[in-house]
């Protein structure tokens, strides 16, 4: 296997993003990933600042995920939902007692002065994770869902609706102002930079934010490094998560092509390698013919070894 010799940057939503970059981390020597999380699903709760990507991303990687329920934290108890429930409060959006002591702990650094990235990078520390994961920026960025209901916060429509509203579009509030997080910035002007890798996440509340985000996808296209995409949709329909429902709804073909169209057409030239799984190698010559090269390859990541084939292969290709 020909490894890339510089760094390495994985762009991150949850669960999907979160399984290849363990592959990733399982791959690449020490210090050379580096994950940039979507944090347009962040929000205020309880007066708790939430970030579901980035605690799903460093949960997984420090082998502590709550793999059947999808976020979380393994063995988790809900003793303070349920107090809470008995006062009255809002418990539709539910944090685990392990869960809410990352939280508290998040809550008290980020109220004494801390960064995002500080926090984030001295929990990973102290999750016992090496590899550098980061917010997309330090500022905040929150996904609004435009949907049949009018407008509503990422986490309504997600967890409290259930994703049942039928989505109109997205849009993406604070990201005209908001600076990409100071280390990625520093990561794109690097020489040694071998490439990005796109993971299979969400592409319109997941990987939309990081790349709109302080026009980071043209700095990377003028970078020349490889692009590497990994499609979310596997034979018509998502790995996780409502990407399938979203595509429908908003009048897309649901399919790896309907994904690679939607890169194409918002970030054109971007993408070098658009990644497939063997059920949808039909659709190669269609997303060829957007001018990415395409590899078609087994997508799906059940085992550990899995997400570590994915990642290999992906790592060829920069
Ligand atoms: N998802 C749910 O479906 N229900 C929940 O109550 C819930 C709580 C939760 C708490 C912390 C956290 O980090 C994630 C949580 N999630 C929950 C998942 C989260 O809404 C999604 O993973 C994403 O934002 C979509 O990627």
């Amino acid at each position: 296997m020909t490894m890339p010799a510089g760094p390495v940057l994985a762009l991150s939503g949850g669960v999907g993003g979160a399984k290849l970059c363990l592959g990733l981390s399982d791959c690449l020597p020490a210090g050379r990933l580096h994950i940039a999380c979507n944090t347009g699903d962040d929000f205020q709760h309880l007066g708790l600042t939430i970030c579901p990507d980035i605690d799903t991303v460093l949960y997984t990687l420090s082998g502590r995920s709550n793999v059947a329920q999808g976020w979380g934290l393994a063995g988790e108890t809900w003793q303070v939902m349920e107090a809470l429930q008995g006062l009255g409060g809002d418990t539709w959006f539910r944090l685990g007692d392990r869960d809410l002591a990352t939280h508290l702990w998040r809550a008290g650094e980020l109220a004494r002065g801390a960064t995002l990235s500080a926090v984030t990078a001295a929990l990973a520390g102290r999750l016992g994770v090496s590899v550098r994961v980061y917010p997309m920026s330090d500022e905040a960025v929150r996904t609004r869902v435009r949907c049949d209901q009018g407008e509503l916060a990422f986490q309504e429509y997600f967890v409290r609706e259930q994703c049942r509203p039928q989505v109109e579009g997205f849009y993406f509030d604070g990201i005209g102002s908001a600076l990409l997080q100071p280390d990625l910035a520093e990561l794109c002007r690097d020489p040694a930079l071998a490439g990005v890798i796109i993971c299979p996440s969400n592409p319109f509340v997941s990987v939309d934010p990081i790349l709109q985000l302080d026009n980071f996808w043209q700095t990377l296209r003028q970078s020349q490094v490889p692009v590497v995409a990994v499609a979310p949709i596997v034979a018509g329909q998502a790995l996780k998560g409502p990407a399938a429902k979203m595509m429908a709804e908003l009048g897309l073909p649901v399919t790896a092509l309907g994904v690679a169209e939607h890169y194409a057409a918002g970030y054109p030239g971007l993408i070098t390698t658009f990644v497939i799984d063997g059920s949808d190698a039909a659709l190669s010559a269609s997303i060829a013919a957007l001018g990415m090269e395409v590899k078609v390859m087994p997508t799906i990541m059940r085992e550990r070894a899995d997400k570590q084939a994915l990642a290999a292969a992906c790592l060829e290709l920069l």
